[in-house]
């Protein structure tokens, strides 16, 4: 038994060790997931909050062709815990998507949501894209689409008001204007302007609109300048929007990337308020920025406001400075002039550049959760700047746009999921490996394993075992059969249960190591086995007969014994099972016989009148297509 045992951990430590993805997570019981591990460093775990991180991997940043080819799921929603293990793969619901802007809500109602954004699909006729809403069983309470003209659900912000019945998105639209700006009043050029809707979640609606097109001037832009040429659609991104808040007083924070300017929009005429850096700045400051991301309010009474940003300093193209950080920032819009200040500012630790996306998070307890955004790197930092911890994903091929940590409460209505196998060599040598993991579930502490003499048996308690990460695994002695796992939280309140498991066999036992002298092995009765084992624990032998002068050596000859009447009445049981549903066909032909001779002419015309050619997926997707839509 213990010799077996090592040689399957020997088996599953070196599957392990030549695995060339083991940056990947891989699961028995979900095993198409493939989430991004984490490389966590703990620099502080006093001052840390406890937490979960909530964090969307993508390889590449645009949707990705179709393919036939089969791939697991990678990219998506996911979150994981503080030590980087993983709580939830959403990567499945959203069919390796890329998502963006995932996070929880705890300011809908009392119970905690989920959001985040669901990319436009390759094809955006097909799919715009979507914000989505999710409840803490993990499934979608609101699906928030477009409905304007828009050709896609802009990737940046899916930014939930309080109370959850709106949320704020940016938009992105291709539209002519001459240039006038740049005093070359007979031309005209196609650019990209940016904005911002406030959509209703239930409807889709579009309740507030904004647009920079007539409200910024080309002249604010660092990428489409006086002496750059025309083009045609989309046209110059000469704005960029990457992030839109709302505060109390009902008006807009937005942060546009190309002109590295901060505006307030009034929520009652859509007027720019003031505007925070770029050439046209309203305020006395001693600072600057760049390329800023996800600029959003962290308070805010109309006047005096505190924003939190992420700075800078880099792009594609180019680097202001040599470091990237999160600054927060005190706005004082009564005084005259206006005067902005920073309060707080954390470089990024490892001093390199975030050099594309990003974003700052202010925890309840004042410390910060930083998205430094490639390969995932993320950091939290004490209110006084020190670092706390960090981490990011062990493959660089992900990276993440943005990175939060919440309190979480997961609590799936998809039930647990288990695999179980049974190895061995000889009836005596026989164990059960199980698999479980219940995917989005946070408060499981224990895991109890049961097994059933036949379908409709009694559960018998095989075994248990603490929870300890994503996917527990249990071995049980003997050969286990209508096999369940039930989710216990730590006051011992049953949470859940998986379904039954009917326990995988070898292929062929002959070719996997079972002595080829004897014949198949079938599984034990675990309630007999049961029976006995509180027999003998009680120290009753019974009659059984052992040379053996130990009580473990005449324990086991009692077990062996056992398990010899467990096999017979399991087969005996078997023969009366197959019996019984003899005796009841028979009846069952008996009574309906003659219907059915009556009925079986008539389904053998149906069954061939109804016959059709179904088109095949090798057909080109086109026709199909026509077919579906209903097209010539
Ligand atoms: C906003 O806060 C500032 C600073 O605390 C205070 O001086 C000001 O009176 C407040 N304004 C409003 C409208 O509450
Ligand atoms: C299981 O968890 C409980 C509670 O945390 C702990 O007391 C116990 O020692 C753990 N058991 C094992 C086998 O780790
Ligand atoms: C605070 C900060 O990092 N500011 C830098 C951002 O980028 C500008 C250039 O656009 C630099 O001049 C600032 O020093």
């Amino acid at each position: 038994m213990l010799f077996l045992g090592g040689l399957i951990c020997l088996f599953l430590h070196g599957a392990a060790a030549e695995r060339q993805d083991e940056d990947l997570f891989s699961f028995v019981t979900l095993p198409e997931v493939r989430a991004p591990r984490f490389e966590v460093t703990h620099i502080d775990r006093d001052r840390q909050l406890p937490g979960y991180w909530f964090i969307a991997p993508y390889g590449q940043i645009n949707p990705e062709e179709p393919t036939q080819k089969y791939m697991q799921y990678q990219v998506g929603p996911y979150i994981y815990d503080n030590e980087g293990e993983l709580i939830w793969a959403g990567s499945p619901m959203t069919d390796n998507r890329n998502v963006f802007d995932f996070k929880a809500n705890w300011n809908v109602d009392e119970n905690p949501h989920l959001s985040f954004i669901l990319q436009h699909d390759y094809n955006t006729d097909s799919d715009k894209g979507s914000g989505m809403i999710l409840g803490s069983d993990y499934n979608i309470e609101h699906h928030v689409g477009v409905l304007n003209d828009l050709s896609a659900f802009n990737m940046h912000e899916f930014n939930i008001l309080d109370g959850g019945k709106t949320g704020l998105a940016c938009t992105y639209r291709s539209q002519l204007t001459d240039l006038d700006d740049f005093d070359r009043p007979d031309e005209e050029s196609w650019v990209v302007t940016g904005g911002f809707v406030e959509l209703d979640v239930e409807s889709s609606a579009i309740l507030f609109e904004w647009d920079s097109f007539d409200k910024i001037s080309l002249s604010e832009s660092v990428v489409f300048h006086a002496w750059d040429g025309t083009r045609g659609e989309p046209g110059w991104d000469y704005v960029h929007i990457n992030s839109v808040d709302k505060n109390g007083n009902g008006d807009y924070l937005i942060s546009m990337r190309f002109t590295n300017t901060i505006y307030m929009i009034s929520g009652t005429d859509g007027e720019i308020m003031w505007r925070l850096g770029g050439i046209k700045s309203d305020f006395d400051m001693d600072f600057t920025f760049s390329k800023q991301h996800d600029v959003k309010f962290v308070e805010s009474n109309g006047t005096h406001h505190v924003i939190s940003i992420m700075n800078n300093a880099s792009d594609e193209s180019e680097n202001d400075e040599d470091i990237s950080s999160a600054l927060f920032i005190e706005l004082d819009t009564d005084a005259s002039p206006m005067t902005a200040t920073v309060i707080r500012r954390i470089d990024r630790p490892d001093g390199e550049l975030t050099r594309l996306r990003g974003n700052v998070q202010q925890l309840p307890n004042g410390n910060s959760f930083i998205g430094w955004s490639k390969q995932g790197y993320h950091s939290e930092h004490a209110p006084n700047g020190d670092i706390l911890l960090s981490a990011r994903f062990s493959s660089d091929r992900f990276s993440s746009y943005r990175s939060y940590k919440f309190d979480w409460i997961g609590r799936p209505s998809a039930p647990p999921d288990l695999v179980a196998s049974v190895y061995g060599t000889s009836e005596e040598d026989m164990m059960t490996v199980i698999y479980v993991s219940w995917n989005g579930a946070t408060d499981v502490a224990v895991w109890e394993f049961y097994a059933r003499s036949f379908d409709h048996g009694k559960d018998v308690l095989i075994g248990s075992t603490n929870k300890t990460s994503f996917e527990t695994m249990y071995i049980a002695e003997g050969f286990m059969d209508w096999i369940t796992a039930k989710a216990v939280d730590e006051d011992g309140n049953a949470l859940s249960t998986s379904t039954l498991y009917r326990t995988d066999i070898p292929e062929s036992w002959k070719s996997s190591g079972f002595d080829q002298s004897l014949p198949d092995p079938s599984p034990d009765d675990p309630e007999i086995l049961q029976a006995i084992q509180e027999k003998v624990e009680s120290g009753d032998y019974g009659d059984v007969k052992s040379s053996s002068a130990t009580a473990e050596g005449r324990k086991a000859a009692v077990y062996a014994a056992t398990k010899e009447v467990a096999q017979s009445v399991y087969k005996a049981y078997g023969m009366i099972r197959l019996l019984e549903n003899i005796v009841m066909f028979v009846l069952a032909v008996c009574c309906v016989g003659g219907i059915l001779a009556g009925v079986w002419h008539f389904v053998r015309r149906r069954k061939l009148r109804s016959y059709q050619h179904v088109p095949s997926d090798e057909a080109p997707a086109e026709e199909v297509n026509k077919t579906l839509n209903g097209n010539e």
